[in-house]
């Protein structure tokens, strides 16, 4: 009777020890928010077999979600109904976040891949010491067009967009301060201007492009180039970049006067329940071979300089897409200009956009 006893109290503990273990499995495992992370990027901006290759290996699930502008990804970020643990905003909005508190500051010994990134991309002005975002990609804004659709017609000049030759053949990327900032240099303005005489006087004379405006489109303006739907294109770099590789008629030039230099980096907002593993995704983003593979899939330029020796040298000695310092020196990164100032920007975009229906 007494073995019988001791047999039955064993069972019992046992048991207790059991079900503890497999509740701190099912803590791990994702009833606690642990095992998924959310992440929050561009349109276009992955090659998604990098998300399975991430999940392997470390048996998290990430929750992907793409947006296609910075002021959207703010707006939702601020709302907090959705708790990202990882995004990819660019320089300007980063220093707005951090302003705001939106982010949280990065655990750099968590992140031994960040040796990886090209020193030209570290510690700029608008993250000094990269406390809250680490490189993703960069590039520049410009202008795609068709060779053959177009005879020997360049872009050396802004103005040569308004070129009456050019009725309906025009694709605008749908960015504030891309279609903004584009009017502005025209004029001979920084892309940064907050003088409301000058921001008027550029939008004005966008209002003067619409006969050549086909579409203000998002990422569909690759397709409809690629197709030669369009012949011209006001694009981010990597646009023109991935859609060149399909159709060997097309060309990018960044005009004379000026344009844009912008970098994209990953952060993790304050909203974060993963922080652990938004730190493992990103430091799984900063590895050579992931960066080279995302790179050579997505087009776009990328600061991993341990990548770029894995590239083919067509895509790393392109000059068009791989400008150097001496070239980037001469161009404008996008100042955050302060709440007030960049919904004035937003509302003549608006503006102009009503105007041409
Ligand atoms: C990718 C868009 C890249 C955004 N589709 C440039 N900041």
């Amino acid at each position: 009777m007494k073995k019988l006893m001791q047999a039955f109290v064993a069972i019992v503990i046992v048991s207790a020890l059991l079900l503890v273990a497999i509740n701190r499995l099912n803590a791990s495992a994702g009833y606690s928010g642990d095992n998924t992370l959310t992440v929050y990027n561009w349109g276009d901006y992955i090659d998604e077999e990098l998300i399975e290759q991430f999940e392997e290996e470390t048996g998290i699930t990430i929750i992907y979600e793409t947006f296609d502008s910075n002021e959207a990804m703010m707006t939702k970020i601020e709302q907090g109904g959705t708790s990202y643990d990882v995004a990819v905003p660019s320089e300007y909005t980063i220093e707005k976040m951090i302003e705001q508190d939106l982010l949280i500051e990065l655990d750099h010994s968590k992140l031994p891949n960040l040796e990886n990134i090209d020193e030209r991309f570290m510690d700029l002005a608008f993250d000094p010491g990269n406390k809250y975002s680490v490189p993703y990609f960069w590039g520049t804004v410009g202008i795609v067009y068709n060779k053959e659709m177009l005879g020997d017609m360049t872009f050396s000049s802004w103005d040569d967009l308004w070129n009456p030759s050019l009725e309906n053949e025009i694709l605008l990327v749908d960015g504030a301060r891309e279609v903004i900032g584009m009017g502005l240099n025209s004029l001979g303005y920084s892309l940064n201007d907050t003088n409301k005489d000058h921001l008027q006087e550029a939008t004005e004379k966008l209002k003067t492009l619409t006969p050549n405006i086909k579409a203000i489109v998002g990422d569909e303006n690759k397709l409809l180039m690629a197709n030669e739907e369009a012949a011209v294109a006001l694009v981010w770099s990597g646009d023109a970049s991935e859609i060149m590789f399909e159709n060997e008629n097309l060309d990018y030039a960044v005009p004379e006067e000026g344009s844009n230099l912008w970098f994209d980096n990953m952060v993790i907002p304050s909203t974060a329940r993963n922080v652990d593993g938004a730190h493992q995704f990103i430091n799984f983003m900063l590895d050579a071979e992931v960066a080279a593979q995302n790179t050579e899939y997505v087009s776009y330029s990328t600061p991993n300089k341990e990548a770029l020796k894995l590239m083919p040298e067509d895509m790393v000695k392109d000059e068009r897409f791989y400008p150097s310092p001496e070239l980037t020196e001469k161009l404008e990164v996008y100042e955050n200009l302060g709440k007030e100032n960049l919904s004035y920007y937003n509302d003549l975009f608006l503006e102009f956009k009503m105007y041409r229906k």
